[in-house]
């Protein structure tokens, strides 16, 4: 990509999003253009198809999705396949017939079977049933990476596609009942601090395993991907992003508790699911073409705490 290369980021506002735009401008790349979702509803077509004909993008970074923790994708199935599938189809049609070169879709790495081997790898796509609390926003995601491999294949595209595990970050969403679990955790575990709350209540068992990425790390991998690789390079198959390590829960709320300072007794609240059992990304194909996340999870936790107190989504709770 050349530095004054013209580059949607789509879904700006977002943890990723903002995170990709971040990693360009230190790179040095000039001509980033965003947009909001008042300005460009991704899910109407006719709008999305003038904006790239107007615009002409050469790259596109998709980083615009419908996203939320376990209970949101439990409870909001139709609305997390609706917008996720129909603006993925219009943003990766639209860049294929306004002739963008080059387009990276993030997916998810809940897109693999909920009883996948352990670690996942690229191949076991497919290969068994979903996670059910999830499996509206798998099959969305699904979608988006074979479209992009049908595009390459029929059409001869350089469409590629990340599968990111569990991210967490600056600008993360802090709802209460909507939001992954770490940033539940640092709302949830503050919140006790400042009031002197004794307990607290999480969600599940506790037991189990997530692994986790600092959405800069992620960004900084989307980049370096989009810079030396095209789709034929990676087999024309999608790429897992992740630590390789995982954590189980409970391992997580000490962490995060003891991060944060909060000293009193957790209580684990089992009417609430467990979804996944399991969920950790082989991620030898990615350190195969060069790359490593940086940021350890307490040092990231540490960052998001800090965003937590003092950033900008501060200002949206
Ligand atoms: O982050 P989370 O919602 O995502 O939940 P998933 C991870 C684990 O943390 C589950 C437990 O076992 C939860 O039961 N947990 C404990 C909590 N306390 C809390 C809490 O206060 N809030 C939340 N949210 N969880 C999502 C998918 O699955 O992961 C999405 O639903 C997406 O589709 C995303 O793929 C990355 O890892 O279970």
């Amino acid at each position: 990509m050349d530095k004054n290369a013209k580059i949607y980021v789509a879904g700006h506002r977002g943890m990723v999003g903002s995170a990709i735009v971040r990693q360009l401008q230190s790179r040095g790349y000039t001509n980033i253009v965003v947009r909001t979702s008042k300005e460009l509803d991704l899910r109407r077509q006719d709008a999305v198809e003038r904006f790239f004909a107007e615009e002409k993008p050469e790259y596109v970074f998709l980083a615009a999705a419908k996203v939320g923790g376990i209970i949101a994708n439990n409870r909001h199935p139709a609305d997390f396949m609706y917008d996720n599938m129909i603006l993925e189809m219009n943003v990766i049609h639209a860049a294929y017939e306004n002739g963008v070169k080059k387009l990276l879709f993030l997916g998810s790495s809940c897109i693999y079977p909920r009883l996948a081997p352990q670690p996942m790898p690229e191949s076991c796509l497919l290969t068994s049933s979903l996670e059910q609390t999830n499996e509206a926003y798998a099959l969305a995601k699904i979608s988006g990476l074979k479209y992009c491999e049908y595009l390459n294949r029929q059409y001869g595209t350089d469409y590629i596609s990340v599968m990111p595990t569990n991210l967490y970050g600056i600008n993360d969403n802090y709802h209460p009942e909507h939001s992954h679990v770490l940033p539940a955790l640092i709302r949830r575990f503050h919140e006790a601090k400042e009031s002197g709350a004794t307990e607290v209540v999480c969600w599940g068992t506790g037991s189990p395993k997530r692994e986790f990425l600092y959405a800069d790390d992620l960004a900084d991998a989307c980049v370096y991907l989009m810079e030396n690789y095209s789709a034929e390079d990676l087999g024309n198959e999608t790429v897992n992003l992740g630590s390789g390590k995982e954590i189980t829960i409970k391992e997580l709320s000490e962490l995060v508790a003891k991060t944060i300072g909060y000293t009193g007794t957790i209580r684990w609240d089992a009417e609430k699911p467990d979804g996944t059992p399991r969920k950790l990304l082989d991620v030898s194909k990615l350190e195969r073409l060069g790359w490593r996340y940086k940021t350890e999870l307490s040092e990231g936790i540490r960052m998001a705490y800090d965003d937590f107190l003092h950033g900008e989504s501060r200002a949206e709770r």
